[in-house]
């Protein structure tokens, strides 16, 4: 004979399992917001680095230079702007707070191949793809659990009631 659990026990175990989930540290995938200083060099028509990657949550300071001509810096997502002059050094602060690929271009029209003057910030984002999945599993299989579980409880109680009537 199987054994039957309580729906409010189903409950009380998998509600411990999604908490268990959602705030267990990971070792290997610890995060720690951190203030990143990334120095960003404009020339025709290029910015270098061209691709920039942080962490979601941290404090990003942008050092922006350039070394030819008058340039720009718009970034996508997050509305920043800057004009930036040759030998003067503008920084642009903002937290990474936005997860996703965001491009950043040139802003001021600096000659014939400005359109093309493109990098990209990857915000990687702090919840884990896996993490995500395995909240969901585990939400599933404790709605089937407690369905199969009520289900064989009400049974039980109607062969029960219907031995002792
Ligand atoms: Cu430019």
């Amino acid at each position: 004979m199987a054994r039957r659990f309580s729906p409010r026990l189903i409950l009380a175990l998998f509600g411990m399992l999604v908490v268990v989930l959602l705030f267990a540290p990971w070792p290997g995938k610890a995060y720690s917001p951190s203030t990143r200083a990334i120095h960003i060099d404009a020339t025709q028509f290029a910015f270098a680095p061209g691709r920039v990657q942080v962490q979601q949550g941290d404090r990003v300071i942008l050092k922006l230079t350039a070394s030819d001509v008058v340039h720009g810096f718009y970034l996508d997502g997050y509305g920043l702007q800057k004009r930036i002059e040759p030998g003067v050094t503008e920084e642009v602060t903002f937290t990474a707070d936005r997860p996703g690929k965001f491009r950043y271009r040139c802003a001021v029209s600096c000659g014939p191949l400005h359109p093309f003057m493109i990098g990209e910030l990857i915000v990687e984002a702090n919840t884990p793809y896996w993490r995500a999945l395995a909240l969901v599993l585990v939400a599933a299989l404790g709605m089937l659990t407690y369905l199969w579980q009520t289900g064989k409880y009400r049974s039980y109680q109607e062969v029960l009631s219907d031995t002792c009537s």
